[in-house]
């Protein structure tokens, strides 16, 4: 059961700035950063607000790794903005499956590792009226190590 909003993956050009203009602006602070090579990025997470499920929601900011990654070939056609939306699940693997059995493409075949340890994986923005939607499931505490 998809229970929170996880997070929002907002693609930009560059990652200091950004974090900058939120923690100005908003005030927000990262309360996570990571290079994530698999994915091609470099990340900030921006921690909004705890959720009564046990996780929380955040602001992911992403700027890319390599040219060839995902998010630098988004911001080459889009520019910056939001890149996708993250729904958080105690069961990313059971959620993943029910949803491909209703026609959705989940585009991989188990989960990877996303932030801070999490499992993760991705629906196609085609089959999802134009958004990429992520699904996570966050790492227990004692699993994630900084
Ligand atoms: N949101 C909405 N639509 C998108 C999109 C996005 N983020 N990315 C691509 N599309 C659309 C394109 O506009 C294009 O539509 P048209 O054919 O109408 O022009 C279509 O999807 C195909 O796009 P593409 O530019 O050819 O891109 P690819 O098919 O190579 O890749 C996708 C698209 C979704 C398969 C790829 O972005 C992907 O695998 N994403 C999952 C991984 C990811 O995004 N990682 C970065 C974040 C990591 C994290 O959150 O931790
Ligand atoms: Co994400």
């Amino acid at each position: 059961m998809l229970t929170r909003i996880d997070h929002i993956g907002i693609a930009c050009f560059d990652l200091d700035k950004t974090v900058e203009f939120y923690r100005n602006t908003y005030g927000f602070e990262v309360f996570h950063s990571e290079v994530n090579e698999e994915q091609g990025v470099r990340e900030a997470m921006l921690k909004i607000n705890e959720t009564d499920d046990g996780g929380a929601s955040y602001l992911q900011l992403l700027e890319p790794t390599r040219e060839d990654s995902t998010v630098a070939k988004w911001l080459a056609k889009n520019g910056e903005g939001v890149h996708h939306i993250a729904f958080g699940t105690a069961d990313v693997d059971g959620d993943a499956a029910a949803i491909r059995e209703k026609g959705v493409r989940v585009l991989y075949q188990e989960p990877c590792r996303g932030s801070m340890d999490s499992r993760i994986t991705f629906l196609h923005p085609k089959d999802c009226h134009g958004v990429l939607t992520e699904l996570v499931t966050s790492a227990q505490p004692s699993e994630h190590t900084e």
